[in-house]
């Protein structure tokens, strides 16, 4: 039984992988919009740091990693080649901050549509996540 147990709990590990995806959503984007962007919450389990290398979707031609910062008292976006989830840490992309982005849109999001996305991950692993559509109302 004790064998069992514990065979149990090591292909759950493997299964689960040290990243998961909190609260996933895209934003919804106006008709004929030619880009949208993504935000997630990255958690690692693991004792080690861990790289987002890579993402991609059949939604979006292309798929990139951003960073936002303010040069020179202007807002700018900036893409990345990676971004690290820290051990026992997380990574948070949100809206003015770290985000992804997607050009070369394949269709046109409605609220509470799913898609998958697909994270290419430093450790050699591979992380499948579905975003939500939301649609993000401006505050201002
Ligand atoms: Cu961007």
């Amino acid at each position: 039984m004790k064998t069992i147990i514990s065979t149990f709990l090591m292909s759950a590990t493997l299964f689960a992988g040290a990243i998961t995806a909190k609260d996933p959503y895209v934003r919804v984007m106006p008709p004929g919009a030619s880009a949208s962007a993504g935000f997630v919450v990255f958690e690692n389990s693991s004792d080690k740091d861990i790289k987002i290398i890579g993402a991609n979707t059949d939604f979006a031609g292309t798929t990139e990693l951003h960073t936002h910062e303010i040069k020179e008292g202007i807002m700018q976006m900036r893409k990345v080649e990676s971004m690290t989830v820290p051990a026992k840490g997380k990574l948070v992309l949100k809206p003015h901050g770290k985000h992804l982005m997607f050009f070369d849109l394949k269709k046109n999001l409605k609220p509470n549509d799913k898609v998958q996305i697909k994270f290419k991950l430093s450790n050699d692993e591979t992380l499948d996540a579905t975003f939500m559509a939301r649609d993000l109302k401006s505050k201002h």
